[in-house]
């Protein structure tokens, strides 16, 4: 019985763990924890507009399938806004979003680099 417990315990260790060593190394790629959070499809977008001191990101984006939406123009928040740091209008990237609190909400981002 408290097998099941520890290893709840040590399933949160690890996920805390994990966005620790993301958070604290912004300038390498986070190649471990970028390739659990691609498990959910990645959508194509297009910067229009960054809000950091709203922690909102307006894209044109493409299909998301899992949120069962089209292609369009709209606001997102982040879940972080360091997320939204180097990012300007035009920049092309590809996102994860889930439905948070009733809000939809970008929890990973990667650029895509220019042509
Ligand atoms: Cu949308």
């Amino acid at each position: 019985m408290s097998g099941r417990l520890l290893a709840g315990g040590l399933i949160a260790a690890l996920t805390a763990a994990a966005w620790q060593v993301q958070a604290q190394s912004p300038a390498s790629p986070p190649a471990a924890a970028a390739s659990a959070a691609v498990a959910v499809a990645m959508a194509d977008g297009e910067v229009r507009k960054v809000d950091p001191g709203a922690g909102k990101l307006t894209l044109r984006h493409g299909p998301i399938a899992h949120l069962d939406m089209p292609g369009m123009t709209m606001v997102f928040k982040v879940a972080d806004p360091k997320m939204l740091t180097g990012l300007k209008p035009g920049d092309k990237l590809r996102f994860s979003a889930d439905r948070i609190q009733g809000a939809i909400t970008i929890t990973a981002i990667e650029r895509v680099p220019p042509p």
